[in-house]
């Protein structure tokens, strides 16, 4: 059986899961790993037993014969390290937010097009048990021509203790998790034209904004609501669950709190436990994250394998993240946005 060999760059907090992905997935093995931080480096080395460690990633590319590399760091360094992969035509798994601006993501899709490397952006949301439960329903066309959706996360939960550079940023909430609600929304009801987006901050202590709540046309015809909020003291904390409501032609999803997916078509109700999955490194309530994890990294070892092209692309990863930007170029100007202006 082929077996891929590749690097991860950044050994940071979230790195953590996808080196217990990659150690789950089949057909591919971690055989190096980069931080700047030696500390870090040490850390993830020990733990999952890699010797190869480098504090340059530059250096790394020149040792070592790579299938693939995963960048784990974030969004400030992801350019110059997808382009350092790209000139050494090394396939390339990038984390989101895939650039700090969208011109950097266009370029970088550019760059790995033109070296001829697969990309694949780590937008792993779309990848969750549920979410995928949702989508089976939809294709299997259960509930008709979908004409309405509410795509939906309001947690209280502390981000900031995990990831605290979360709350020094201009720009918060879309960039850092609204993009993974966008992406959900475009892969469950298609490509969108426009949008109209509220923003606020809640929580004092941080720099940016910690509630969106965003309207899309998409070109299909219907339309939805996005809404993500870290300032939501709920009776039972939801994190990190979306929730999900869309109603069609012949009938209704309803994926609610606790996995629980209601599907209403014909005139009669199912109601199914989508719960993810507990692997035996996973800790509640990341479960559902890690398992999402896993699911993407098999994924990028299936497209290599078959040649094809990852579901999160750089191509398709520019769409959500023109969404991100339109979301934020409308919040301020108080103006719906065109997508196409964008
Ligand atoms: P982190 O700050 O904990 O880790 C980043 C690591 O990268 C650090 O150890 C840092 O030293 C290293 N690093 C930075 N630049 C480097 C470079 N040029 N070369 C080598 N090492 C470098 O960050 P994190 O919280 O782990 O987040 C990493 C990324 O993962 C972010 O983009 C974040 O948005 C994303 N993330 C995704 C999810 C998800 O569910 N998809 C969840 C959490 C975080
Ligand atoms: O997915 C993320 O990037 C994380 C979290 C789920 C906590 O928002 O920052």
């Amino acid at each position: 059986m082929t077996e891929f060999k590749g690097a991860l760059i950044g050994c940071g907090f979230f790195a953590v899961n996808q080196m217990h992905g990659w150690a789950e997935v089949d057909g591919a093995w971690i055989v190096a790993i980069c931080d700047r931080d030696p500390e870090r480096l040490k850390i993830v080395g020990d733990q999952f037993g890699i010797e190869r460690r480098y504090t340059d990633a530059q250096e790394m590319f020149a040792r070592e014969k790579l299938d693939f590399v995963d960048i784990a760091t974030t969004a400030p360094s992801h350019r110059p390290l997808v382009e350092l992969a790209a000139r050494n035509k090394v396939p390339v798994i990038c984390q989101k937010p895939f650039a700090p601006t969208l011109e950097d993501a266009r370029q970088m899709v550019r760059a790995c097009k033109e070296a001829g490397v697969p990309l694949m952006v780590h937008e792993n949301f779309r990848w969750q048990s549920a979410i995928q439960a949702v989508k089976a329903v939809l294709d299997r066309d259960e509930i008709g021509t979908p004409f309405f959706g509410r795509i939906s996360f309001r947690s209280g939960y502390d981000v900031f203790s995990g990831q605290p550079y979360l709350a020094t940023g201009k720009r918060f909430i879309i960039e850092d998790l609204g993009i993974h609600i966008l992406d959900i929304a475009r892969y469950l009801l298609g490509d969108v034209t426009a949008i109209t987006t509220r923003t606020a901050r809640i929580n004092p202590k941080i720099a940016g904004e910690d509630v969106a709540t965003m309207l899309l046309d998409h070109a299909g015809g219907a339309t939805s609501i996005v809404d993500c909020s870290y300032a939501s003291r709920l009776e039972v904390e939801p994190f990190p669950e979306t929730l999900v409501e869309i109603d069609g032609s012949e009938g209704t999803i309803r994926l609610s709190q606790g996995y629980h997916l209601t599907v209403t078509s014909g005139g009669k109700t199912t109601v199914t436990d989508v719960s993810p999955p507990l692997y035996s490194w996973a800790s509640r309530p990341w479960h559902n994250i890690q398992q999402s994890v896993v699911a993407i990294q098999q994924h990028w070892v299936d497209c290599l394998k078959a040649g094809c092209e990852p579901a999160t692309s750089g191509d398709d990863n520019l769409k959500t993240f023109a969404l991100v930007e339109a979301a934020y170029r409308g919040a301020e100007s108080h103006k719906p946005m065109a997508l196409a202006d964008v």
